[in-house]
Order: structure tokens, then sequence, then C-alpha cells
């Protein structure tokens, strides 16, 4: 087969605080790149941009914004980064990205009052991921992995509500992933994964969200 021709991933991680997203991301683009895989790490909120600035404000609580008002800057934090990503994809890079829409859904709707439906409306014509991995964290190794941060939405009432949201947005393209083991377990786990899900997707179109 024509090496060119074949596409990047869009492997997603999500899953509430402290579950080990991060250091899972960078492990895995570690390993990948290592095999000698085009691979390039994303996060969202991407906090570099004008938007993302906005953002990163709110979330440390230097301004206040209306809960759909932030909602739609997530949002639109994604939409100026998907000309970048589809280019990386076609041209046959696989993303890692930390967080992405799901996250979007689940913080507003975690709040009171959001609608649902609407909510999912700014990510229709995003582009939908090939896989994601939602790591799960069991109360027990949570409440041993220290204090939340300082940061808005870092409380355990609310990342409850979060991840019980989470839990309704789960599709076909989700893996539930233990996040209790040690960091090494939990990458082998997600690197069978991964794995399967460059080759299989490789030849495939890119997908969007639909409505
Ligand atoms: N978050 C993240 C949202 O509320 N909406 C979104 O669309 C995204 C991507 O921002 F509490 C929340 C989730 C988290 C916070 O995330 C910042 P990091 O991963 O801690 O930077």
């Amino acid at each position: 087969m024509n090496q060119a021709l074949r596409r990047g991933a869009l492997i997603v991680f999500e899953g509430c605080d402290r579950a080990g997203k991060t250091t899972q991301c960078h492990k895995l683009v570690e390993v990948l790149k290592r095999e000698g895989h085009r691979v390039e790490l994303m996060k969202f909120p991407d906090r570099s941009t004008t938007i993302g600035q906005m953002i990163s404000q709110y979330l440390q609580k230097k301004v206040e914004l209306e809960d759909h008002v932030i909602h739609l800057l997530f949002a639109a934090n994604r939409w100026e980064a998907v000309k970048k990503m589809e280019n990386l994809l076609l041209n046959g890079t696989t993303l890692v990205v930390d967080r992405y829409s799901f996250s979007g859904i689940a913080f507003s709707a975690a709040k009171p009052h959001m609608d649902f439906e609407w909510l999912k409306q700014p990510e229709v014509g995003l582009l939908q991921p090939d896989l994601v991995l939602f790591l799960e964290l069991s109360s027990d190794v949570a409440s041993k992995r220290g204090e939340f941060g300082q940061e808005r939405y870092e409380q355990p009432q609310f990342q409850r509500s979060v991840r019980q949201i989470f839990r309704k947005l789960q599709d076909k393209s989700w893996q539930v992933i233990n996040a209790d083991g040690t960091p090494e377990e939990v990458h082998q786990d997600i690197y069978e994964k991964v794995k399967r899900s460059i080759e299989l997707v490789s030849f495939q179109q890119l997908k969007k969200f639909d409505k």
C-alpha cells in the first residue's frame, strides 16, 4: 500500500480531573514517535490563542463570563484549530488530543439551566474522533491522588456531575480505560487500542460531528 495515501488517526483523551490524561497523552506521543509514526500532541483549551487567553482568564477566575458565552468560546477555540487538524490528518499525521468536544459538553451541562441539545450544536461540523479514550478512575484511587487545583471546576461535587454526563455521551468510538493502575499499565492498555485504530482508519474518510 502507498504510505502517502494513509491518513492519520484522531485520538482523543477524555476523563475527569486527575485521571492521568496529560501524562498518558505525552507517553503515547513519545512511544509512537520513537516507532517512527508522524504524530502531534494537541490540547484543548489551547490557551495560546486570543480566544484561549480569554478562556484561561475565566478558568483562573480572573473574569466572569455568562455560561453560554464561555461554552461558545470553548467551541470557538476548537473551530480555530480545525483547518490545521484536517491538514495534518490528511497528510498522515496522527493527532493525540488532550480533551475535546466531550469536555465542552459535559462541563457546561454540569451547570444549572443549560440545555443539553443546545450545548451540542456548536460542535456540529467539527472533526469526529476515530477513538475516544475515556480514562476512568475509581473514587478510592481518586481520593488518594491529592487535592484538586485552584481553577474553576476543580471541585469534587462538580466533577461528580461532569462524570455522570460523560457517561451519557459515550458512543461506539469510546473505549473506557481503567486508570487506577500504574502509568505503565494504563499506557499498555491504551497503546494496543491506539495501534489498532491507526491501522483501521488509515484508508477511511475523515468524519464530522453531525446533528
Ligand atoms: N473545559 C475544557 C471546558 O469546560 N470546556 C471545554 O470545551 C474544554 C476543552 O476546562 F476543567 C474545562 C475542563 C477543565 C478546564 O482543562 C481546563 P485543563 O485540561 O485543566 O487545561
